[in-house]
């Protein structure tokens, strides 16, 4: 089928699956919409999208039909009173999850017929549609190439094999990198707030350049062994850990703040250690 010419359901209206919509809307898509709570499609209908009364009707109503709910939970209680309905038909889940639901999925659809193409949305409600953004599938190949160019307005799609908890184990994961990075960062701030610095001074100027800098050494650097190698320098890299620490302390941030650094110079220590 053309890919200008599938519709496209979305069932779930949170900021994520408005973004969605908005997104495949702009690209001059057919879009229908779905949500439990009604009173949210106002804008999107002004725009072309159609509001279904019913998940069966938002089912029936598409070629595609797209899940961004709040949880697992909320997927499984949507569909399961409407899953005949999309029986030789294709959900692609957006919604976050772990590896072990998005595989449980998997099962339950295929066991009625479904073909699951699971997903994981690398960007957030404003950055949806924009040159940075990304989506991680996993499923069937044959399906990816299928549904990539139709949903290729909301984020560049990449596909991460056949295992369909494979999306959302690269997502969890990313965002376990990010959330590290975000509490290094509140952890930052803190201190410099703490010791009379200019919050917004210091973000600008210092740690947005330090970590941008430092971005693809953390990266490239990360390890399963958590072996720290010797060009490393664990000795030099523990006395740096034990200084931020000390700063740290004087400052008064809040231990829980520090959880990663203890933990790094934990590594190190080993590492000296041998
Ligand atoms: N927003 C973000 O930044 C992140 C970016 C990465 C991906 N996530 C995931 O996207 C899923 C949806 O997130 P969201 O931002 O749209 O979330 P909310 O605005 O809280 O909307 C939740 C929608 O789910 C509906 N819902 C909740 N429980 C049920 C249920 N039991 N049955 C049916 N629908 C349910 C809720 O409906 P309502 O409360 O308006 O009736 C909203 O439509 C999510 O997996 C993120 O992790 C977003």
């Amino acid at each position: 089928m053309n890919t200008q010419h599938e519709r496209i359901s979305i069932l779930g209206l949170g900021a994520m699956g408005r973004a969605l919509a908005s997104a495949l809307l702009a690209a001059g898509r057919d879009v229908t919409v779905w949500n439990r709570t009604p009173g949210k499609a106002g804008e999107l209908v002004a725009r072309g999208a159609r509001e279904a009364s019913s998940v069966e009707e938002a089912i029936e109503a598409g070629d595609l039909t797209v899940a961004c709910l709040l949880n697992d939970a909320s997927v499984r209680e949507t569909l399961a009173p409407a899953v005949p309905k999309l029986a030789g038909g294709t959900l692609v889940n957006l919604t976050s999850g772990s590896v072990r639901q998005a595989r449980e999925l998997a099962g339950w659809l295929e066991g009625q017929g479904v073909r699951l193409l699971s997903g994981g949305i690398m960007a957030v409600p404003p950055t949806v549609g924009t040159a940075g953004a990304f989506i991680l599938y996993s499923g069937a190949r044959d399906l990816f190439d299928r549904v990539a160019p139709v949903l290729g307005p909301i984020g560049r799609p990449h596909w991460v094999g056949e295992d369909p908890g494979f999306a959302a184990l690269y997502d969890m994961a990313a965002l376990s990198g990010m959330y590290g990075m975000s509490a290094g960062a509140d952890h930052a701030v803190t201190l410099v707030h703490r010791e009379g610095g200019d919050v917004e001074t210091f973000k600008r100027e210092v740690l947005q350049p330090w970590m941008e800098q430092m971005l693809p050494f953390m990266v490239g650097g990360a390890d399963v062994t958590a072996f720290v190698p010797e060009e490393f320098n664990p000795a030099m890299q523990a006395t740096g850990l034990e200084n931020i620490l000390s700063a740290s302390e004087e400052a008064g941030v809040p231990g829980d703040l520090a959880g990663h650094l203890r933990s790094s110079l934990w590594r190190m220590r080993r590492a000296v250690a041998g």
